[in-house]
């Protein structure tokens, strides 16, 4: 490999040493961008990959909050403004008792490439709290909400960083958030994306990223002849992500065998009931177990790693990172998987995706796959400067323009890189790419 990309992944090995999922996202995209550092020597004089791996700032605070028995509680926040290279810093707030900063900076150095595949001008970012929603009344979730509002307020604006939704963020989250930045500054502007409809938000947002999945799976798939209607799909997860790319498969003509939770999978050879699905997760919060109590012939399994045991041929992981190792990649593998796409960010392991590409599987990784939530988020950015909001016709379109075009932008990276259908590759180059001649055209920063 490239000395200068080695020796830039050293470093970081011996920087980071701590934090093992950051340097999983960093050397994948090291390995994958080596070739393009090949051809432009004069980077290393730029210090370009040392910037690019380092985040602009990195901001850690306490997140003190009254639990409804009037204890005080006190969570860790994060915010990294990865880059800001291609716009302001964009990208998600997860809540889950796992976050921590390895996690949150893998999530911004992925998002700094996806968010340069979706063409709209958006810089990196993510954050979030390991702050655990389960089991928290409405109250408690809005007094975290505010507090942690309360401190972030002061480094996000909408031409500075713009969060949004990720795993334990949705409407309702995104909601006192925005009331407490507005009651904090006074500006009712377009700080967040993943609004309510009456106050900002934009038609699709809530299904960008499942539908995109999908529409990036189709173009993956059409380029190989082949078709989506009457493929078998599994889907990890039943939150978000994965209740609209269930839909959307369904749309499709695919048959959804299969979806879980942190606790366990359901089956459903039939297909499966999506409004069953919305009632429980989105209506009640309530567990996917209880969905084999109301759909008789359906099947629970305790464990949620055991669905990718499940033969299929396309495998839609749209949980969280690692939830896909070797051991079930070769089960995939075994029952005959053609597609892999991801949209979760990271849900494969480095075995588990090495494997997909040594069996010739489809893959799509998930800064290109899961790309549909953030471009909707700059679409909703675009219609919050413009002070106008498109029908969900229009937004929908334009996701699939975009899904379209990530796709093409890879599969065109991958075959200049002489490595057809290597997804992997083509997106991290064709994300780089972008970066690194707006780092370099504006200088040391
Ligand atoms: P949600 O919180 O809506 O849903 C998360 C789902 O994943 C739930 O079913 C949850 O189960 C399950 N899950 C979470 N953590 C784990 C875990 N450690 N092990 C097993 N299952 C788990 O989140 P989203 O659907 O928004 O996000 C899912 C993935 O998609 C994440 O990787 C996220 O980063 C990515 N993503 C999200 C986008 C968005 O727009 N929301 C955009 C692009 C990517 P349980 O309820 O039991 O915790
Ligand atoms: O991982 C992601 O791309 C997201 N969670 C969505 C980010 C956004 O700003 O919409």
């Amino acid at each position: 490999m490239n000395d200068y990309v080695q020796s830039t992944l050293n470093a970081l090995r011996r920087r980071c040493a701590h934090e093992s999922e950051f340097l999983q996202a960093a050397e994948e995209i090291l390995h994958s961008i080596a070739p393009v550092i090949d051809r432009h020597p004069e980077y290393e004089a730029a210090g370009l990959l040392e910037r690019f791996c380092e985040p602009e700032r990195v901001l850690l605070f306490r997140v003190p909050w009254t639990d409804d028995s009037g204890r005080v509680r006190v969570n860790r926040g994060f915010r990294v403004q990865f880059s800001s290279a291609l716009g302001p810093y964009k990208g998600g707030l997860r809540l889950h008792p796992s976050v921590n900063l390895s996690i949150v900076k893998f999530l911004g150095m992925e998002q700094v490439l996806k968010n340069s595949l979706t063409g709209l001008p958006m810089g990196g970012g993510k954050g979030g709290s390991d702050f655990d929603p389960k089991g928290k009344s409405d109250g408690e979730v809005m007094r975290f909400c505010q507090s942690l509002m309360t401190e972030l307020y002061r480094h996000i604006g909408p031409d500075t960083d713009v969060p949004a939704g990720d795993i334990g963020v949705g409407a309702r989250e995104i909601g006192y958030l925005f009331g407490q930045y507005k009651r904090m500054t006074g500006r009712f502007e377009g700080v967040l994306t993943g609004k309510g409809l009456s106050w900002g938000g934009s038609l699709a947002r809530k299904q960008a990223t499942g539908y995109g999945l999908l529409y990036l799976l189709e173009a993956m798939l059409t380029r190989e002849g082949l078709r989506a209607e009457g493929l078998r799909a599994v889907v990890s997860g039943s939150g978000n992500v994965a209740v609209y790319a269930a839909e959307k498969a369904m749309q499709m003509g695919m048959t959804v065998t299969a979806m879980s939770d942190s606790a366990g999978f359901v089956e459903d050879s039939r297909g499966i009931d999506l409004e069953l699905v919305k009632q429980i997760k989105e209506v009640e919060r309530g567990r996917i177990a209880e969905y084999v109590r109301r759909r008789p012939g359906s099947r629970y399994t305790e464990g949620a790693r055991g669905i990718w045991q499940l033969p299929c041929d396309v495998a839609l992981p749209c949980a969280t990172q690692n939830e896909l190792d070797t051991e079930d990649a070769k089960a995939l593998l075994r029952s005959g998987v053609k597609a892999v796409a991801e949209g979760a960010n990271m849900p494969l392991t480095p075995g588990a995706a090495a494997l997909m590409q040594e069996g010739g599987v489809l893959y799509a990784p998930g800064k290109a796959a899961n790309a549909g939530g953030v471009a909707v988020s700059g679409l909703e950015m675009s219609q919050n400067s413009l002070r106008l909001s498109w029908s969900f016709e229009e937004v929908d379109a334009r996701l699939k323009g975009i899904m379209q075009g990530i796709f093409e932008a890879a599969a065109a990276a991958a075959e200049e890189y002489g490595q057809p259908r290597n997804y992997v590759l083509g997106a991290n180059i064709a994300g780089f790419r972008k970066v690194a001649e707006a780092m370099m055209q504006q200088g040391c920063v």
